[in-house]
């Protein structure tokens, strides 16, 4: 089987991590320009100053992913770049940069796929409150808007946010992400809350456009599998899945949250506060949202923990995404196998989960269009006699290709995959040493670009539209 001509090959980036120009051509400070250069803060103290510097090179990088035959680049767009202060004046420099990027994409026949919000949140709010100030809100649909009129006469594809679990769940429970903050539950909730409205008012907006494009929101996937199929384990699983699953994916495509958690939260004094016209626009935004972006890495295995939770000291290295740890109400614990597989980083190489997951989410929401928005192996290449072997990521995106295939075969409407990522860039706790792309950015040597093993055997799987996986 070969996949459909419509099915759209690609790979993805996000502005800090690869963009660099922190303060060139108007730019405001984000929240990230700050934070990365609080020590401590990041893997050996690296940051997103320089990066890929696709910010001055995106002609180069864009004619690279042309040569290897990509249908569509994923990227995001930095808030602070086009609102400098988050809200009042627009950088003309900034609506400049992305309109050449996205026009050097179309005149290479590269399909743009724009995520507004990935992360790097002007300053000026995060001083504000950031997620936490409603505001920061009714600024990001005036920023939504405003990128919509300037590109969306030919940007047709929009995410509004990247992954609020980890954003929210690293800001305001890990500390490890802006604004730092440690164990605050009813922060997390009140902030993702407050993203969740601010997304449904960007649909409205969008809709009100007539710009005949679609728009989505990016969630991780990570179905919860229990460690055996014990009651207690199953029930981890089961909760896992609404706190970590239905909390996320129910507002947007259901248009409220799920009974479940609402129930425990409300006991626990966490519910975040929210007016009844904040959850009817929800409801009334969930069925013009176009499709769900999942952006899958792993599954998480789950335990119950039963009698006391084992008090854990967070810490950047044990909120980079390896198991072990306990969730925050302390109901279960995440549990590395000894049977499956895992990266350097300890994430587990699971295409099977990734397979039965989707089923998961056809169960519960039906026939949604689905773009996988991320997928692939962080890893450190090595480099023989010049040639950057990255043969484990090859492996790594073919098995999971196959899922998708698979999936599709099985009826599950999935209409792209997006790689993470596009070239080498920075990970946001792991520095530049841990690399994803298929493009290897030489950080010696004038970050000069250079073709991985993967990038010729990505070039084939797309002209053979994946008949050979
Ligand atoms: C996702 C983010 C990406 C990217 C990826 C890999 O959560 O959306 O921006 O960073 O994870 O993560 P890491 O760099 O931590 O390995």
């Amino acid at each position: 089987m070969k996949f459909a001509n419509d099915f759209l090959f690609g790979a993805a980036t996000a502005a800090y991590q690869v963009e660099g120009a922190w303060n060139q051509d108007g730019k405001g400070m984000s929240n990230w320009d700050e934070f990365t250069k609080i020590p401590g803060k990041t893997f050996n103290g690296t940051n997103g100053d320089v990066a890929a510097d696709h910010y001055n090179r995106y002609k180069e990088d864009i004619a690279l992913m042309a040569e290897m035959g990509l249908e569509s680049y994923r990227f995001s767009i930095s808030w602070p770049r086009i609102f400098p202060n988050g809200d009042d004046e627009i950088n003309p420099k900034g609506i400049e940069f992305y309109n050449n990027l996205i026009d050097e994409c179309l005149k290479h026949g590269i399909v743009p796929f724009v995520t507004l919000y990935h992360w790097d949140l002007p300053l000026t709010l995060e001083k504000e409150g950031g997620w936490l100030n409603k505001k920061t809100g009714e600024a990001f649909v005036n920023y939504a808007k405003t990128c919509f009129e300037a590109f969306g006469d030919r940007v047709k594809n929009f995410i509004t946010f990247n992954e609020t679990v980890v954003f929210c769940g690293s800001g305001y429970l890990a500390g490890a992400h802006p604004p730092g903050i440690q164990n605050d539950v009813k922060k997390y909730f009140q902030a993702i809350h407050n993203v969740f409205y601010a997304h449904a008012c960007a649909v409205l907006e969008y809709k009100k456009l007539d710009l005949f494009g679609e728009i989505g929101l990016s969630n991780v996937f990570s179905p919860a599998f229990p460690v055996t199929d014990g009651h207690e384990d199953t029930l981890a699983a089961i909760h896992a899945n609404e706190y970590g699953t239905h909390w996320f994916y129910d507002p947007i495509l259901h248009g409220k949250y799920p009974e479940y958690v609402i129930k425990r939260l409300e006991k626990n004094g966490y519910l975040p506060d929210w007016t009844t016209g904040e959850l009817k626009t929800l409801a009334k935004a969930a069925p013009l949202n176009d499709f769900m972006g999942l952006n899958y890495y792993q599954p998480i295995r789950v335990e119950k923990i039963s009698g006391e939770v084992e008090k854990i000291e967070i810490t950047r290295e044990n909120s980079t995404g390896s198991p072990g740890n306990p969730s925050f109400d302390g109901y279960y614990r995440s549990v590395k196998m000894d049977d499956k597989r895992y990266t350097k980083w300890d994430w587990e190489i699971s295409p099977e989960g990734f397979l039965e997951g989707l089923e998961m989410l056809k169960d519960r929401y039906g026939q949604i269009k689905l773009y996988i928005t991320e997928n692939g192996l962080g890893d450190e290449d090595p480099i023989i006699d010049g040639v950057i072997c990255d043969i484990p990521r090859i492996k790594f995106i073919e098995e999971h290709l196959k899922s998708v295939k698979e999936a599709v075969k099985r009826g599950i409407h999935i209409k792209g995959y997006y790689a993470w990522s596009a070239i080498d860039l920075l990970s946001w706790l792991n520095g530049y040493k841990k690399q994803y792309g298929f493009i290897y950015i030489d950080h010696k040597n004038n970050l000069e670009r250079k073709k991985k093993m993967s990038f010729h055997w990505y070039k084939n799987i797309i002209e053979t539209r994946g008949k050979e996986l």
